[in-house]
């Protein structure tokens, strides 16, 4: 018997004492539908594991949120483009760069869209993808130590939304502009939109840590690109983009863009792109972007900055993309998991139109066109439609599947989740969510084969449903049974800022995976230092660097003189542990920087300027041992053309303790 399932068992009447406890204490009338078998369900008994990594975007946060599931606990916050004092990550000299952008230094961003990566169509636990949607970018973290590693950013594009969805074999993700913009970007008149505004369609190589690039780029009509999604199976080389606002409005969007009765998903046949950027038909276009990248041996990031890209006219590459007439708005664009299936969610639709990818062949084949829009034919919407879901409620958003022939669809003005069948089109279930969801998620709900026993509803609303903390309140997340012909809701999270998409894994896919330290004898952080005996001071003009290592329960060197007003100042700190989660962390009193947190063989630096002089105390800000209040250090400040003697000392504590580890006391 698996520990997970013994350990389940051995605690079954617990879980029942448990359960019966909810039962009465709840309160709510949602929570008192079957509230006992509920909590059992959700219950991962104290040190035991959750069955499912779930990663959620944070949404205005800028990072990624890691969750157990069932049970909905929070696990970790990745930093991506937001800087976070908690770890310095965008704070210390190592990740700066991740952060840099051609607008310079960018601390935060809009994560939306978590994407994992894929073999054969099924997420494989290498990389989670995510957006950054204000100033567009890309970021893969590496989910064997939960790091972000690079970060690219997307030229001639403005709210990369439609972003990272990945393809089948993770080749590419893609990057869609929310907004059109000038492209390339000009000073001119607003009211020239339709003349001068442009949307892009970006495909960025993925498959290669540290090589994300833009591999081509899409010049689409000036509307506004919102999600997208990789074909699969026998639709394997497509890529489907919703757009709205084909009205192309540049001013009150809300009335302005929701005039047509049909708007469009861009069906993109990537490789026919290929093809014609390999027959030179795709112009070299000069963009100016950032690439960043964590150097894999040394841990430091690099920005480098590209040029250029190959712009792709379709007028140059004919059946490239097709236009599918799409109602009204569409938001969501999502493939079943066998590939044949393409289902919009039309924010304003009273229907959730579905496509058929073989319709959309013979479509093509027959030229059932009902117009070109710049070059872009657009099919007649009776050619390509599957079939429509009729009465599904209002605001259908977004569609998962659970890979036993039912999708499932956000219903943000109706607050509910609509279960459907594929094919029938037919309503089987719904459940309401609390309230106004938007993004939902199943384990591998977007891909082949999705592992389809929960599903994830992420609500943007949640008065009444957790205790009030001033004007603004929690998002939500709340975990519900699909195993059944009806659906049950299980549990209620709060989550951090506002997750979009999520996407979820099997643990065992990734936990044994995990780095546990970095080797100290291969850390070539150019500012390593491995021993005590390595520490050391050292003036270069008006810049000072200072080398110490940390251990359980000291800094060496310890004491610091000769710094002077007017210095700039960079500690470069190692933690020389070897062992997994041993952690140190480093503050200076009055920097105006956040702190360093160690992993055990990392080497980290904080740059501080010092503004007056005095002696500064230095400390351990992770409770690491016993003596972690001991864990302590000063560094004197002089005044400017000072002539105290540049020093760095270990004191005769630390020395003691270093002698006692080394007898074994
Ligand atoms: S989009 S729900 Cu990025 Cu639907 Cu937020
Ligand atoms: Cu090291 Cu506390």
């Amino acid at each position: 018997m698996p520990p997970l399932r013994r350990a389940v068992l051995a605690t079954a009447a617990t879980v029942v004492a448990a359960a019966l406890f909810y039962a009465c204490r709840s309160t709510t009338p949602t929570t008192s539908l079957a509230a006992g078998d509920a909590a059992s369900r959700v219950y991962v008994a104290p040190g035991t594991y959750d069955e499912y990594y779930a990663f959620l975007s944070g949404g205005f946060s800028g990072q990624v949120s890691v969750y157990g599931l069932p049970s909905g606990r929070l696990l970790k916050v990745i930093p991506v483009f937001s800087q976070n004092p908690e770890t310095g990550y965008g704070y210390n000299e190592e990740t700066k760069d991740l952060l840099t952008t051609t607008y310079g230094f960018v601390p935060w961003d809009d994560t939306h869209h978590a994407e994992l990566s894929q073999t054969d169509g099924v997420p494989d636990g290498r990389w989670l993808f995510i957006n950054g949607n204000n100033t567009p970018r890309i970021a893969r973290i590496d989910l064997t130590r939960f790091e972000t590693d690079e970060i690219l950013q997307i030229p001639n594009a403005a709210g990369g939304h439609a972003s990272p969805f990945t393809t089948p074999d993770s080749k590419y993700v893609v990057s869609a502009t929310r907004f059109s913009v000038p492209v390339p970007n000009a000073d001119v008149s607003i009211d020239s939109y339709k003349q001068n505004f442009k949307g892009t369609l970006s495909f960025i190589t993925a498959n290669q840590p540290g090589k994300m690039d833009v591999a081509f780029q899409i010049l689409m009509p000036g509307y506004d690109y919102d999600l997208g999604h990789a074909g699969k199976g026998p639709s394997d080389g497509w890529f489907f983009f919703t757009s709205y606002n084909t009205e192309q409005a540049n001013t009150k969007l809300e009335e302005n863009a929701s005039k047509n009765d049909k708007d469009f998903i861009a069906a993109v046949n990537y490789k026919q792109a290929e093809t014609c950027v390999a027959q030179g038909k795709a112009k070299d276009f000069p963009s100016e972007y950032d690439h960043n990248v964590v150097d894999s041996v040394s841990r430091v990031a690099k920005v480098e900055r590209k040029t250029s890209v190959k712009m792709l006219d379709p007028k140059d590459c004919p059946g490239v993309v097709y236009y599918l007439p799409t109602p009204k708005s569409p938001h969501g664009v999502d493939v079943d998991p066998t590939g044949e299936y393409i289902v919009a969610g039309g924010k304003l639709a009273t229907v959730i139109p579905v496509h058929s990818f073989t319709k959309l062949q013979k479509a093509i084949a027959d030229k059932a066109f009902e117009k070109e829009i710049d070059g872009i034919p657009v099919i007649k919407y009776e050619a390509v439609m599957a079939g429509e879901v009729q009465k599904p409620g209002l605001g259908p958003l977004h569609t998962e599947f659970d890979g036993k022939g039912y999708a499932y669809t956000s219903m943000f003005i109706s607050s509910e989740i609509v279960k459907w069948k594929l094919g029938t089109w037919e309503v089987v279930d719904r459940i309401p969510t609390y309230y106004s969801i938007g993004h939902l998620m199943i384990p591998g709900g977007d891909s082949r084969k999705p592992w389809g026993k929960y599903v994830l509803a992420m609500n943007k609303i949640t008065k009444d449903r957790y205790l009030p903390t001033g004007p603004e309140l929690s998002q939500s997340a709340q975990l519900i049974d699909i195993t059944g012909d009806k659906m049950k809701l299980l549990l209620d999270f709060p989550t951090i800022g506002e997750p979009h998409y999520a996407q979820a894994i099997p643990a065992s896919m990734i936990k044994d995976k995990q780095v546990k330290y970095f080797s100290l004898a291969q850390n070539t952080n150019p500012w390593v230092t491995r021993s005590e005996a390595e520490g050391g001071i050292k003036r270069s003009g008006k810049r000072v660097d200072i080398k110490m290592i940390a251990i359980r329960s000291h800094f060496a060197p310890d004491n610091f003189e000769g710094v002077r007003i007017g210095d700039t100042v960079y500690f470069h700190v190692t933690n020389i542990e070897q062992d997994w989660d041993i952690e140190h962390g480093f503050a200076v009193f009055g920097n105006t920087n956040a702190e360093l947190t160690l992993n055990p063989g990392d080497t980290r630096t904080l740059k501080w300027v010092p503004t007056r002089v005095g002696v500064y105390p230095f400390y351990c800000t992770d409770f690491c041992s016993a003596l972690h209040q001991e864990m302590q250090g000063y560094i004197r400040v002089s005044p400017a053309g000072s002539t105290v003697a540049l020093t760095a000392n270990t004191s005769e504590r630390a020395r003691r303790q270093l002698a006692d580890a080394q007898t074994g006391k």
